[in-house]
């Protein structure tokens, strides 16, 4: 069985990833992809779900702990789900992983970078996404979508979302053939297709290196792509071969 796909959604509050996450798997399914695994962190197990509510509805936990906490997660969402499901040969989408402590714990709240990797080195081992699609909103905009700002973070302050939103954009322009930036201010239906853009070659390869007696196919051109008129165009002609398009989604 050849192993599956980890595909990572990141970017700051009110990006839109869980709506972006939804339509990528219902595009995946209704293009016969049988195996699509949809997760998030935090939660995604039944001790996420409840470390989960703990930091975002909990009391105050200072940073050090509040990292060590998404760690845990981490460990055993990777250990229970995205693991054995990548060894089973799915494609496993998950909402958040490591880049969102290097955001949030290092460049928000300001603890060290080594620390916060070395706790996660032990969360994660070797697993490293195969693409990060990140939703890339400034904090501003983030703001005016006007979402419900209940929980500890999201009333964290503009100044601490622009620090993660910096800290994204450092991480993918450092490994751009591991990231497709996708502009989130744009309508559902784009952002999809900037997705289905950056995620197809991806999976299309896959497919290609998995048929029985087929030679591995040349990898793809870099995926980071910023929601340029070329690249919706050709984003636009990626998703007409697809069964599915946002347009059947309604916006949540
Ligand atoms: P979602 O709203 O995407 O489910 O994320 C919940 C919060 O968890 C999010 N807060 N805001 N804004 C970011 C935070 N978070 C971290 O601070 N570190 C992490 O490692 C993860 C996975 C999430």
């Amino acid at each position: 069985m050849a192993r599956g796909l980890f595909i990572v959604f990141e970017g700051g509050d009110s990006a839109g990833k869980t709506t972006q996450v939804r339509l990528l798997a219902n595009a995946l399914r209704a293009h016969g992809v049988e195996d699509v695994v949809t997760t998030r962190e935090p939660g995604g197990t039944d001790s996420g779900e409840r470390l989960r509510a703990a930091l975002l509805h909990g009391g105050e936990v200072c940073p050090a702990a509040e990292a060590l906490a998404y760690a845990a997660d981490r460990a055993q969402h990777v250990a229970e789900v995205i693991e054995p499901a990548l060894t089973a040969g799915a494609i496993v989408i998950s909402d958040r992983h490591l880049d969102s402590s290097i955001a949030y714990q290092v460049e928000g709240r300001g603890l060290r970078e080594t620390d916060v990797r070395a706790v996660n080195q032990l969360a994660i081992g070797r697993l490293v996404p195969d693409l990060t699609v990140l939703l890339d909103i400034p904090a501003a905009d983030a703001e005016r979508r006007g979402r419900d700002l209940g929980d500890r973070l999201e009333t964290a302050g503009l100044p601490f979302h622009e620090r993660v939103n910096r800290r994204y954009r450092a991480l993918a322009q450092a490994a751009p053939e591991r990231y497709a930036v996708i502009d989130a201010r744009l309508p559902i239906g784009r952002v999809h297709a900037d997705v289905l853009a950056a995620v197809l070659p991806l999976v299309r390869r896959s497919e290609a290196q998995n048929l029985p007696g087929q030679e591995p196919a040349p990898a793809p051109p870099a995926t980071a792509q910023p929601s340029t008129p070329s690249a919706r165009a050709a984003a636009a002609e990626l998703a007409a071969s697809w069964p599915v398009t946002a347009s059947q989604e309604p916006r949540p």
